[in-house]
C-alpha cells in the first residue's frame, strides 16, 4: 500500500481496494486516512440505528437484503481532498475521483401518469446528469466503474418496473452528455435492489478512460431488445484501464444470461455456473483485447449478490469449485434487476 519510491512523476497514481472489517472505533480514523477515496458499508444500522454515530465520509447502502459487516474501501497513492457538487459527495486525487449520490425518488403528481417522467426515470436522469457534469467540470472523463442501488428494483409503479424506469433516465443522461453511442464511454456497472428510499449510486472516475470489453456469449446490454424495457441498460460487460505500472480490470455485475435471455430460471446452482462461465468469457475477451499480462479467474476479487439468503451455501459451493479459496469473495443479499435472476456476480482485479 505504500507508493513506490521509484515511481516516475509522470506515472498515474495507483488504486487499491479491499473488503475489510474495521473495528467500529477504527472507522472514524480510517475516514481521515491519507489517500482514502471511499468507504462503503452494506450493513444497515451498523453505526447504531438513528443515533447519528455514522462516521463522516462513509457511504451506507440500504440493501434490500442482508448486508455484511465488511466495508468496501478504495484508496490511492496520491493525496486526496474532499468536495461536494450538487447532490454528489466526492473525494479526489490528481488522477482519481470517487463519488456518491443519494437522490430522493419523488412520485408523480396525480393525473400526470405516463405523461413525462416516471419516478425512477427522473431520479436516474438527475443523478447521471450531475455525475457527468462533475466529471466534465473537473476533467475526469473516464468513468471507470459505477454501482447502482435502485429502490424496490423489481417493484412496479405507473405500469413500469423500477429498473426499467431507471434505464430510461440513465440512457437519456448518457445521450445528453454525448456519451452515446460511443462504446468507449460506457462504464462497467452493477445494478441491485435497495429498500424503498433514495436512489443511491457510487462511482470511480479517472483522468484516463478505460477500454470497454464485451462478452461474445452475450448481446451487449446497450443492444438488448425492447422486451426488457423501453430503453436498454447503459453499461459495458467490463472495463480495463492501464494506469502505467498498474492495470485494473472491472467486471460488471454478471448473471445467467446468454444472448439476451435469462437461463436456468429457478435453478440457483446452474445460474451461478452460467454467471461464472460469463465471467470467464469476459476474462478471455479482456486477455484478447487488452495489452497486459493475462488474467484468470483466480486473480479476481468477487462480490456476489444473492436474491435469497438461503441460497448462500449452494452458491458458495459452486464458487469454491471454480475459484481458489484465496480469492476474496464478498456475499451480499439483494434483489437483482431481472425478477428471474437469483444471483449476480461482479469481479475486480487490481
Ligand atoms: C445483465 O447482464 C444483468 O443495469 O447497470 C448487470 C450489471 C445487470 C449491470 C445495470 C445490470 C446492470 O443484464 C443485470
Amino acid at each position: 500500500m505504500t507508493p513506490r519510491a521509484n515511481a516516475l512523476l509522470t506515472d498515474a497514481g495507483e488504486l487499491f481496494f479491499s473488503y475489510a472489517r474495521p473495528a467500529d472505533d477504527a472507522l472514524s480514523s480510517l475516514s481521515r486516512q491519507e489517500g482514502l477515496l471511499g468507504i462503503i458499508t452494506f450493513q444497515t444500522g451498523f453505526f447504531g440505528e438513528g443515533d447519528g454515530a455514522k462516521p463522516e465520509g462513509i457511504l451506507q447502502i440500504p440493501l434490500s437484503g442482508r448486508g455484511d459487516d465488511r466495508c468496501e474501501i478504495w484508496k490511492t497513492t496520491q493525496p486526496v481532498h474532499a468536495g461536494t457538487f450538487g447532490d454528489i459527495t466526492y473525494r479526489c486525487s490528481r488522477d482519481f475521483l470517487f463519488g456518491s449520490i443519494a437522490l430522493a425518488v419523488a412520485d408523480l403528481p396525480a393525473g400526470n401518469h405516463g405523461l413525462i417522467h416516471l419516478p425512477l426515470q427522473n431520479a436516474a436522469e438527475l443523478a447521471y446528469q450531475q455525475i457527468f457534469s462533475l466529471l466534465d467540470r473537473h476533467g475526469y472523463p473516464g468513468l471507470l466503474r459505477i454501482w447502482n442501488f435502485v429502490p424496490d428494483i423489481n417493484g412496479v409503479s405507473h405500469g413500469l418496473e423500477h429498473y426499467r424506469q431507471f434505464n430510461i433516465g440513465r440512457q437519456d443522461a448518457f445521450l445528453a452528455h454525448s456519451r452515446l453511442p460511443s462504446r468507449q464511454n460506457i462504464p462497467a456497472a452493477s445494478a441491485l435492489g435497495s429498500v424503498d428510499g433514495p436512489l443511491v449510486v457510487y462511482f470511480l472516475a479517472a483522468r484516463r478512460n478505460s477500454v470497454a470489453v464485451e462478452n461474445p456469449r452475450q448481446i451487449s446490454a446497450y443492444h438488448y431488445p425492447q422486451e426488457y424495457g423501453p430503453s436498454s441498460p447503459t453499461f459495458s460487460r467490463a472495463g480495463w484501464v492501464d494506469l502505467g505500472q498498474q492495470k485494473i480490470l472491472f467486471i460488471s455485475g454478471t448473471a445467467s444470461i446468454i444472448g439476451h435471455q435469462t437461463r436456468h430460471e429457478g435453478d440457483v446452482a446452474a445460474q451461478t455456473r452460467e454467471s461464472m462461465a460469463n465471467i470467464a468469457a469476459v476474462v478471455a475477451e479482456t486477455n484478447r483485447v487488452a495489452a497486459g499480462p493475462p488474467y484468470d479467474l483466480n486473480d479476481l476479487s468477487y462480490k456476489v449478490y444473492l436474491r435469497r439468503f438461503t441460497d448462500l451455501p449452494i452458491i458458495r459451493a459452486e464458487l469454491d469449485r471454480l475459484v481458489t479459496p484465496k480469492a476474496p469473495v464478498f456475499y451480499l443479499q439483494a434483489d437483482i434487476c431481472r425478477a428471474d435472476l437469483l444471483v449476480e456476480i461482479e469481479a475486480t482485479a487490481g
